[in-house]
């Protein structure tokens, strides 16, 4: 039984979206969200396309799904609750099932929506109780006697009663069994377009703006009521609110809570709800129907009370609410906030889901997405998918468009090659101009914990933005442990002390001959080169003597000019003692992470092998790029020349003994214009890996 219980939950649609619309997988509107059991519920009404004959051009409805989410960004659809054919007094073909509501009061969770009656013309309003928030709901065979109207609305209230709102701008409260109006409810006759009607409980829009109002919430917070609902104040619906200290009013009018939407989208309808300390207001839009507005989705905005109680007005936007990880592909141009000159477009004018682009038109314009999170992110860079006419220059900042900067990127057109010239490097090629890129930034400052990006226009030209994403770099290296390692399966020393880069420029591989190394490899850097064993941690000062690297040395360069200029250099370096995360040593990484420069550089590696006899008759078998030279204990034991790739046991020593104890194993490894690694093991005769020594070096 458990086991079906778990499945079923598995099987239920589920989504990660910290923007607007927060449903991906259907339209939704009307949303009334609830807080039950630490989740917020959505009991929205689930616009769905009319089928042929049915509402055409209007709203159509036939059933009720019920959504929840612990942290307004993880969204579960929990299926249908209730439907059309499944409700007693409902017309099964009338697709009229709008605005719910769910409240739980006594151990049990009332649904309340409106729909077609059988018997009937206009609307009236069901309840379908249930044990859980997620159902099974089981409708009661009757609709509540004296509600003629749309879109209820229950106010449990601080006075013990429950209250209950609907669309006509009435209010009435409810019996403790919560399913008929209470006995002393008024009853008045109104009159409405020459016709007659005799309607139950109070007018509470009684003198408050109310053209053609619908939708009411009304909710409790510190002493005061609050009668939220759309209306139309020009053109199309606005939400709006008053205040009163009575739940049934008369309630004071005092301003709007959202302005019409600046699409023409006709209807707005909403709940406002407390999560966790945060006031959020929930609305909805036709974002993912453009043309449609009776195809709407379902958004959120956080909101805000003013000390008096008052509402502060709520701007919608496409950021919405939620905490996105810096490692998601994050849709920026759903901003919180732009500059009045930014605007957005759909990627896809036949795909709305696939969402949209933003554009930065000038030096200047800027565009802000909050709530990101960068506690996932350690060793950084970024990627960010723009599109640029012309050479551009534009950063990702922190918290404001003068804020700390994360990442800065110039798109720079490539000029056309002059003839017979070297090409200049370049970013962006001339047939890229208005394409689509994805470009990799490395990040120049990497935020902590939960903070806003902010993308400016720094250069001459336009940019659009679509997406951008926080990558963490492969990790190629960890701390070394305290314990001793050993050689991995196959035999590869993986733990060294590795010395930060010198800088020592090569105009290319192919000087790396026998002599070149032998006089460079031997030359002294720092002190102590063939004989210290440094700690982790420890710095040394490098200083020595260097020909200045010729003009424009870089790849494919001619060799130096015959008599170099010479300067000294002096650097300070640290070593640092690493576990390599894989078999080859990544100098290149290395020097990313801990140098200055990658090409044009040496590398020293020191590590000490512990063995617990002598191993006699051992060859020292490594592979490295671009070119290295070993010593054992001092004794040179493998010379590594040419421009070589790495490869596994690419040279191998002499007969060697590793002798029981102690036993220092350095390399030095340089490069020119290109990557540089290496692995090193030792094979005994027949080829097969050593393994029976422990790597101490970290001591
Ligand atoms: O969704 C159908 C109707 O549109 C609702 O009942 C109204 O509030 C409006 O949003």
């Amino acid at each position: 039984m458990k086991r079906v219980a778990l499945t079923m939950l598995l099987c239920l649609p589920s989504w990660m979206v910290a923007q607007n619309p927060i449903i991906r997988n259907q339209f939704t509107a009307d949303p009334t969200a609830r807080v039950f059991n630490d989740r917020v519920y959505l009991y929205p009404s689930h616009d769905i396309v009319p089928p042929a004959g049915q509402r055409q051009n209007w709203f159509c409805m036939e059933d009720y799904h019920v959504f929840s989410s612990e942290n307004l960004t993880d969204w579960t659809d929990h299926g249908v609750i209730v439907s059309q054919n499944k409700v007693p007094w409902v017309r099964p073909d009338s697709y009229s099932m709008w605005a719910p509501d769910c409240i739980y009061r006594n151990g049990k969770y009332y649904f309340y929506f409106p729909s077609a009656p059988k018997d009937g013309k206009g609307f009236a309003v069901g309840v379908a109780i249930a044990d859980s928030p997620e159902g099974p709901f089981v409708p009661e065979p009757e609709p509540i006697k004296g509600i003629g109207g749309i879109d209820p609305c229950v106010l449990q209230a601080s006075d013990g009663n429950a209250y209950i709102f609907w669309g006509a701008g009435r209010c009435a409260k409810l019996k403790p069994n919560m399913k008929e109006l209470a006995d002393d409810t008024p009853k008045e006759k109104v009159k409405w377009d020459e016709r007659e009607f005799e309607m139950y409980g109070v007018n509470c829009l009684k003198g408050l703006p109310n053209r053609q109002a619908e939708g009411p919430f009304a909710f409790e917070y510190n002493g005061n009521y609050y009668l939220t609902y759309p209306y139309v104040r020009e053109n199309t619906e606005v939400l709006g609110y008053a205040m009163s200290k009575n739940p049934m009013g008369p309630y004071e009018y005092k301003g709007l809570i959202m302005a019409e939407h600046a699409n023409g989208c006709w209807t707005n309808h909403h709940s406002i709800v407390n999560y966790k300390g945060q006031w959020y207001l929930f609305y909805h839009h036709n974002f993912f129907a453009p043309k449609d507005d009776k195809r709407r989705s379902v958004q959120i905005e956080k909101l805000f009370f003013n000390p008096d109680g008052t509402i502060q007005e709520v701007k919608p936007t496409m950021r919405g609410v939620g905490i996105n990880k810096a490692t998601e592909k994050i849709e920026i141009d759903r901003f919180s906030e732009a500059s009045a000159d930014v605007s957005t477009a759909y990627v896809d004018t036949t795909n709305y889901q696939l969402g949209g682009q933003a554009t930065l038109p000038q030096k200047g314009s800027w565009m802000k997405y909050n709530d990101v999170d960068f506690s996932c992110l350690s060793d950084g860079y970024m990627l960010i998918s723009v599109k640029a006419a012309d050479n551009t220059e534009f950063c990702v900042r922190e918290k404001s468009a003068k804020g700390k900067v994360i990442a800065r990127i110039k798109l720079v057109v490539k000029p056309e090659e002059p003839a017979g010239g070297a090409p200049a490097m370049s970013r962006f090629r001339r047939d890229m101009r208005n394409q689509w890129l994805s470009q990799t930034a490395t990040l120049e400052y990497t935020p902590t914990g939960v903070t806003d990006l902010v993308i400016t226009n720094e250069g001459d030209g336009a940019l659009s933005v679509d997406w951008v994403q926080f990558k963490n770099r492969p990790k190629y290296f960890s701390p070394a442990a305290a314990a001793p390692a050993k050689p991995d399966e196959e035999g590869f020393i993986r733990r060294w002390m590795l010395l930060e880069p010198i800088d020592k420029p090569n105009s290319g591989n192919t000087v790396f001959t026998d002599s070149y190394l032998r006089e460079h490899f031997y030359r002294e850097y720092f002190k102590g080169q063939q004989t210290m064993l440094p700690k982790d941690g420890q710095k040394i000062t490098a200083v020595f003597k260097q020909e200045q690297a010729p003009a424009g040395f870089g790849r494919g360069q001619a060799a130096p000019p015959a008599v170099p200029e010479v300067k000294t250099v002096k650097q300070t370096l640290t070593w640092h003692a690493l576990d390599s995360e894989n078999f080859n040593v990544k100098l290149f990484r290395f020097a990313e992470k801990w140098g200055t420069k990658v090409y044009g550089v040496l590398f020293w590696a020191v590590t000490v092998i512990d063995c617990p006899e002598d191993i006699p008759d051992v060859r020292l078998a490594v592979g490295s790029n671009s070119a290295s030279m070993w010593w054992l204990d001092g004794e040179e034991v493998l010379l590594l020349s040419g421009d070589r790739r790495m490869v596994k046991d690419d040279c191998l020593s002499r007969r060697l003994t590793l002798k029981k104890g102690r036993n220092i194993l350095r390399g030095a490894v340089i490069n020119g214009p290109g990557m540089s690694d290496f692995c090193v093991r030792f094979l005994d005769e027949k080829g097969n890996p050593v393994t029976n020594f422990t790597i101490n070096n970290s001591k």
